[in-house]
């Protein structure tokens, strides 16, 4: 996608402070992180959100969350921490690459809304 900041990260072209790259998956810090540490992690294929997710693509996510804890690990997340997807305009979603973020590195608020 031409016009998307997360595919223009992955290809290298907008820069981002990487923690963990492979065939399928990025994962980079949030440029305006909401907690000690935000992590993002994205598929290398552009799917918008996640009502994209299909029986084709899904690969992809399960890459996503089979990597996530040695990801966590690789932060210090040893006591914990969020995983979230937000989707659409409700969910309040803002870059249309799929995307998970991972927040950690404090005790995080019991409430998530
Ligand atoms: P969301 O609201 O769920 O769509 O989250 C998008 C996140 O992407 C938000 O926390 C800020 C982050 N972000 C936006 N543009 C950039 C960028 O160019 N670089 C990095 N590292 N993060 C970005």
């Amino acid at each position: 996608m031409n016009d998307c900041i997360f595919c223009k990260i992955i290809d290298g072209s907008i820069p981002s402070r990487k923690v963990y790259e492979d065939d399928k998956i990025l994962a980079f810090y949030d440029l305006e992180p909401q907690a000690p540490v935000h992590v993002l992690v994205v598929p290398k294929l552009h799917i918008a959100c996640a009502d994209e997710i299909t029986e084709d693509n899904v690969d992809y996510i399960a890459h996503i969350f089979a990597k996530i804890p040695a990801i966590a690990q690789s932060l210090g997340l040893e006591n914990g921490y969020r995983i979230v997807n937000n989707c659409g305009e409700h969910g309040c979603q803002s870059v249309k690459h799929l995307h998970f973020h991972i927040l950690g590195g404090t005790q995080l608020a019991g409430r998530m809304v």
